[in-house]
């Protein structure tokens, strides 16, 4: 059987003069059986024309067959939640279970700790303090920070866009959607970063204001939900990519996210 690949941008041209720029609306990917293109396409259209970031000038869908044999399947990451009282406490939580993952990641691997401490983050424990920084670095970008834990650097070719991971969708998604369902979107995302090559984890906050429940995920962990990780009506979110340089090359890697056609069985 073939599909098709669905990719919808929209945007809207704000400011005046030296100022005009093209301001980033909606945006949706789907990859669907050919019954389905048409329905597909027209929903994103809706989703577009109806988002509440403002009335789109300029709307791109792109159509593309894909072949099957093209196609990799994956099973979702199992899925955990982490109810927490604030936050504050929220925040804490994923950084600390980041910070294990990394740091048992390299113990695993035998790297010795002078090894470690001489490239990256000092010491080891060292790499949780480091954390609300990169977070920070990441509020403005479009795609996620690809930080190599190896040598403590970014990777991304383009340090304001970031990478994004893209050809992506739950397998069997026959249900037409216009409203966006930020887990069921996450947790595809998250098997197929999880599945590239190199990845050791990542961490992600919504930069919807109202969507205050973010996630940290990877091969051993697992997706974890955790409930509150920022304040209600913040409009900062952002993604890290944590990668390991020397398992996989960045290219590889970059290539795998941005390229390879996956369909996850949720
Ligand atoms: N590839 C890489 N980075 C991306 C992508 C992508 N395809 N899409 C978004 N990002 C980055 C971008 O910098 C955004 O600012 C940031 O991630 C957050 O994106 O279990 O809605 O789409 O309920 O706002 C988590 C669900 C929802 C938790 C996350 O992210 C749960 C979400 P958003
Ligand atoms: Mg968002």
């Amino acid at each position: 059987m073939d599909y098709y690949s669905l990719k919808m941008r929209a945007s809207q041209q704000v400011g005046k003069g030296e100022q005009k720029h093209e301001q980033h609306i909606s945006g949706a990917e789907r990859i669907v059986s050919r019954e389905s293109v048409e329905a597909v396409c027209t929903a994103m259209v809706r989703r577009a024309m109806t988002h509440s970031k403002g009335d789109p000038d300029f709307i791109n869908v792109k159509i593309e067959k894909i072949h099957e044999s093209d196609i990799q399947v994956l099973k979702a990451l199992p899925v955990t939640r982490i109810d927490v009282d604030s936050w504050q406490d929220g925040l804490e939580k994923a950084f600390e279970l980041v910070n294990k993952t990394v740091c048992e990641g390299l113990l695993r691997d035998n790297v010795a700790r002078s090894d470690v401490q001489g490239k990256n983050f000092g010491a080891l424990d060292d790499f949780k303090e480091k954390l609300p920084e990169l977070l920070r670095e990441t509020f403005p970008m479009r795609g996620a920070m690809l930080y190599d834990i190896a040598t403590g650097t970014r990777l991304e070719p383009d340090h304001a866009r970031g990478v994004r991971a893209t050809y992506m969708d739950a397998l069997h998604s026959s249900v037409v959607d216009s409203c966006k369902n930020h887990f069921n979107e996450a947790i595809v995302l998250a098997t197929k970063v999880a599945n590239a090559p190199g990845m050791v984890a990542e961490f992600c906050i919504s930069d919807d204001p109202n969507y205050i429940t973010g996630y940290v995920a990877s091969k051993e962990l697992g997706y974890v939900r955790i409930m509150k990780m920022k304040e209600m009506g913040d409009e900062n979110g952002g993604r890290i990519f944590l990668f390991d340089s020397r398992k996989a090359s960045a290219e590889e890697c970059i290539e795998y996210l941005q390229k390879k056609k996956v369909l996850v069985e949720l």
